[in-house]
Formats: structure tokens, sequence, C-alpha cells
């Protein structure tokens, strides 16, 4: 017993000592406003109820919290709890420095602890938990400066997600890991290297002292090993977590040195073993482990689950879900885990429906009777958590949301467009992001894919739609597939197929949900993440680009009523005709060089807005220009 001034057996009357020795020292002086003041603390407590202990003024708490206890190895301290318990708790670890106070211990008779506070001198937060069974928030009071102890659900503090019942295995993707004698390096794997938060996916172990952890089920240090994935099983996990934390600023990675290289605070890992596992459970992690640096690791125990890469994938990022501070996705049916609607599941619900459901994506709670842990309604935006996180924030978009800052597409001389450099990201659920293409007329193809397929199956968290749009932005084509009701979810991608005159378009991405979001789909809450457009269209051998337009040949005069007239800069320039087109790129004239001699009649156009194209017959570039017929 360590702590004889605010937390043994007297405290049970529920007045601080401090203020008892206060009266007791000036008994003899206890004037009217004393009692006043004694009623107006019972009065306080009484409100607080029977969930919550008041113990002691923060100052005092911490004081016995972090005493080394001259000569004592291991402080042993009692501690009064709500409802008259009390524990013995022994200090693992302190880990205090400077200000700041970080204090891990274990709860003596107990299997498995979590006894953790961390704060400051004025203020202590922090969790108590015993054999999975009764959990505790410690807490400072901001006005009285006194710390106080409530009970709370245990799934408020932590995930220990249950054993997976489920037998079935997905057909596609087997169990590749559990390969003994790995001798390869793990594959280094980054999905967004310069960001200032990193996740790191652990598959190779290591040597593991973690306090929050020893006495909470692992029991003492330890070397655990990895699962001995092949490189291809750790390359489609890592693509398929990787999808799942596409639209924040966080790198998901394979490589330690990135972990390595972060704050406490602007990093988290996971580890994948079977060193040790709380029997017949495939996850463990602290509920707002990053917030509280109470420990850096979740788990994922693979054995106690489908081995296989769509578990991995949706149990990885779920216990990484509840470090940032998400609870679960629970239901009045069904319970803390909601099973999913349709093809679709929540992460923080029951993971491992997986052989179920196909699209996996984070929720506010959107679906018919939602719940927290409590069985309260479940008002948790994730998304908006997660990025509420230090260091964490929305990736920033790649353009604006109109067309007017769209990017052009890159295409290949004929015509390809390759995925690898036609790209980009669907941040929030208001994030469309265009591009813009000019061609010569005639078939055009674009396949949009949503995530990298680095794993084909139920990769993708976006589900695309695009649109084909006009130079003055008229969509011309919409499509948006249908996601299958079960099976893999490739309905995510989208595809534009069709023939179109000479001129300029936009394509245009964005995330949509699909059915309804309260029984059957999901709204477009969660639809973002990574998107590839891959097609082909008609292009002249070389596009000139914009900025080099002007230096190529002088249109005038700008506006125009009758004849429009053009002057070379390049005398290069040998064979050449134009075209011309109307904003919606509907060719309304076609001259040959010999035509453009005495200049260009336009008298016959409507009054609007045009586009000359220059083409040079020699190098096949194209030069566009507006013009204006008055
Ligand atoms: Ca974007
Ligand atoms: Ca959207
Ligand atoms: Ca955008
Ligand atoms: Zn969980």
């Amino acid at each position: 017993m360590i702590c004889d001034s605010c937390m043994n057996d007297t405290m049970r009357v529920k007045i601080p000592r401090t203020l008892l020795t206060y009266l007791n020292m000036k008994n003899n002086r206890l004037t009217f406003l004393a009692l006043l003041m004694l009623m107006a603390f019972t009065s306080v407590y009484a409100q607080t109820g029977d969930n919550t202990y008041t113990v002691c003024n923060v100052k005092n708490f911490i004081k016995k919290i972090t005493a080394k206890g001259e000569g004592v190895q291991s402080p042993v301290m009692n501690l009064q709890l709500p409802e008259t318990k009390s524990i013995d708790v022994k200090i693992i670890a302190d880990q205090s420095e400077g200000g700041s106070i970080k204090v891990y211990g274990q709860i003596l008779g107990a299997k498995t602890s979590v006894f953790y506070l961390y704060g400051n001198v004025n203020e202590i937060k922090g969790k108590i938990l015993i054999d999975m069974k009764d959990g505790y928030e410690v807490a400072t009071d901001a006005q009285t400066q006194n710390v106080m102890i409530t009970k709370v659900d245990v799934n408020k503090l932590i995930c220990l997600s249950p054993g997976a019942t489920n037998t079935s295995s997905n057909a596609t993707e087997t169990n590749t890991g559990k390969e003994i004698g790995r001798t390869s390096t793990t594959p280094v794997l980054s999905s967004f290297p310069s960001a200032p938060f990193v996740l790191y996916l652990n598959f190779d172990g290591g040597y593991i002292n973690d306090p929050y952890w020893i006495s909470n089920g692992m029991g003492s240090a330890k070397t655990c090993t990895g699962p001995g994935y092949s490189d291809a099983m750790i390359k489609n996990i890592w693509a398929g977590i990787a999808e799942k934390y596409r639209p924040w600023n966080i790198n998901v990675t394979t490589d330690k040195t990135m972990f390595d290289a972060k704050a406490k605070g602007m990093r988290q890992e996971v580890i994948y073993t079977m060193t040790w596992s709380m029997t017949g459970y495939g996850g463990y992690s602290d509920i707002g482990s990053i917030a509280s640096k109470s420990t850096e690791i979740a788990w994922v125990f693979y054995g106690n689950l489908i081995n296989n890469v769509n578990d991995m994938v949706v149990t990885g990022s779920h216990e990484l879900g509840h470090t940032f501070g998400l609870t679960h996705d629970g239901s009045v049916a069904e319970g803390h885990y909601y099973g999913g609607q349709g093809n679709w599941g929540p992460i923080m619900g029951d993971n491992y429906k997986t052989a179920a459901r196909h699209v996996w994506q984070w929720s506010k709670g959107e679906y018919n009777n939602a719940t927290d842990h409590d069985g309260n309604p479940n008002t948790q935006d994730d998304v908006a958590v997660i990025a509420g996180n230090t260091g964490v924030g929305y990736r920033k978009d790649e353009d604006g949301n109109t067309t007017s800052t769209a990017k052009s597409i890159i295409a290949e001389t004929d015509g390809t467009v390759l995925g690898a450099k036609n790209n980009g990201v669907i941040t929030t659920r208001t994030d469309k992001d265009y591009f813009k293409f000019t061609t010569t007329g005639g078939a055009v193809t674009f396949n949009f894919q949503s995530g990298t397929k680095t794993w084909t199956l139920d990769e993708g968290v976006l589900d695309i739609q695009a649109r084909l749009l006009d130079a003055s932005g008229t969509e011309l084509l919409l499509s948006n597939p249908t996601i299958a009701t079960a099976g893999p979810n490739n309905g995510l991608d989208a595809s534009i197929s069709t023939s179109i005159a000479a001129g300029t378009y936009y394509l245009e991405v964005d995330g949509v949900g699909y059915l309804d979001p309260k029984t059957t789909g999901y709204s477009d809450y969660s639809s973002c993440g990574y998107y590839e457009i891959i097609g082909n269209y008609p292009v002249l051998a070389t596009v000139i680009n914009e900025q080099q337009q002007a230096s190529d040949f002088i249109l005038y005069p700008n506006p125009a009523n009758d004849k429009l007239y053009i002057t070379l800069s390049a005398q290069s320039i040998q064979a050449y005709s134009i075209h011309i087109t109307d904003v919606l790129g509907q060719v309304v004239g076609v001259l040959s060089q010999q035509q453009l001699q005495d200049g260009i009649d336009i008298s016959h156009l409507l009054s609007g807005v045009y586009i000359l194209q220059f083409i040079d017959e020699k190098s096949q570039s194209i030069v566009m220009k507006k013009f204006i017929k008055k």
C-alpha cells in the first residue's frame, strides 16, 4: 500500500482526503462556510451516481501512481472503483517523462488486465479493464480537478474480435499462407510514401516487449513470428488495406523503416502472428491507442480466422480502425457486430462475413437500427473520426470539382490510355475528378477501374460512376454498372464506349452508392478510393500541348464576322488543313490548304464559340484554338 492519502479504504466515504484533513485540522474553526462546502461536494458526488467513483485531486493522484517506492521494485497500490469494488495494481512500466505521464499496471488476481493512465499534471485519463468483463474509464473533471473512475461497457475500451465460426472459404483465394521456411525478404510496399502518417503491416514479427499487451493476454515479452505468407499473399493483403485507407494522408506499408521514421502518435502497426493469441479470437486492439499512445500495436491472430486474403484485409483494417478511435457498427438484432446487407458490409461490423459480403466500407450507421457498442444509436462518423486524428486529414484532391480544372488525359502516340498515367483518388463523397481529351473523332473506349487490381477480388472500396461530357459540359453518356448481389464486387468499375465527332470532351469520375443504404446497399458516404482510366481514342500522332499553341499560328480577327485569317509562325510547316467544330464537337467545316489562301469564310456560321483545329499533315500534330463568330 503506497497510496495513503487518496486511494485507501477510507475513501469509500467519497469525501476527498484533503477536505477531511482540512476539516480535522480546523475543527475548532469549523464554520458555516466549511459546512456549505461539504454539502456542495456531497451533492456533486451524488450526481455522478454509482457508476462513477471520485478518487481525489489529480496532483495527489499523480504523486501516487508515479511513486517509485524507495527500494521497492514493483510498487503495488490499492485503488477504489465504483460499486465498492477495489483492485490491487502492480505498476509494470512508468514511461513518464518531462511533463507527460504514462503509466502501465497489472491488476493482481486478474488473468488479463489493462491498467493504463496518461496525461499531464492537470489532467489524467486512462482505462482499466479486468478479465475482459469490467471496464472503467479514468478522467479528470476540468472544474474540480478531481480524478473520476466511471464504469463503461468493455467494448468501448478494447476490441477482442470474436472467433471465426465461418467455415466456408473464398473460392478463388485459398490459403497461401503458413508456408514454413519463407526465406525471401518481405516485399517492400507503400501506398503513399510521402504521407505524414504510417500504418505498418507487420508480417515479419519481431521481439515484442509492450507493457500494454504483456498484462493483457501476452503474459511476457516474446519473439513473435509472422505467418510465412508468400509474396503474392502479402501484396494482396497490403493492396486491400491500402484501398481501405486511401482517402487520408496515410501510408499503408510493409516497410518497417517507414514506421521507424515516424514519431509516436503518427504511426501504428498491426502484427499478424500466432505466437500468442486470445484463444478463438481473430483480432485484438486498444480503441483509441493512436491518440492515447497506450500501445502502437494491434493484432491479427490469423490462425483463428479463415486464413485468406479477404479475412486478413477486413480484419486488419478493422483492428487498425479501432486504434483511430472507432467503435463497432452494431445493430439492434445482431448486437455489437452488424453483418451487413446485400453485398455490403461495414468494416467496423462483423469482419468475418467476408464470404458473404464483397463491398467493405466505412459506415456512419446509415442502415436501419444501427447501434454502437452500448446498444445506443450509432452515429459515429468513421471517415471523419479517422481524419480527425493528428497528422491524418484528407488526401489533397488532384483537381477542383469542375470541368474547368480538368486534368488532360495523357495518351500514347497510338491513342492508348494507360492506367499508370491516368489515375486519381476520390477522397470524399463530394469529390469529383475531371479529365479532358481532344480527339479527331471516331470510336473511343474508357474503362474506369476501382482500386489497383493488385488483388482483383473485392479490393475496391470506390463504386465508380463515370460520365462522358461534351466541351460545354453536357452529359453524352453515363456508366454505373449494377453491383452483383453476391460474389465479387467487379460492378464497382465503370466503362464508356462510343463513337464521337472530333473535338474536346471531358470524363467525370464520381463515387456513388448502390440500392438503399437503409436496407439493401450503401450510400456514397465511403465510396472513395483509387481509380485508373484505361482505354483508347483516335488522336493524331502528336498533340501539341496548350502551352506551345501561342507560337504556332495567329488567328485573327477574333471575334470575327465573315472571314478568319491564319498567319503561320513556324516556317517548317508545309502542308496543313483545318477542321472547325462547334462546342458540341460537331464538325462544321473542313478546309484544305488551298482553300485558306484568301482567308476562311465563316459568314454562314451562326453566332457562337467554335474550335479551329490546325493539322500539320507532315508531323500529324494538331493545335486547337477557340474563336468567336459575331
Ligand atoms: Ca480526387
Ligand atoms: Ca460522390
Ligand atoms: Ca476533384
Ligand atoms: Zn472490433
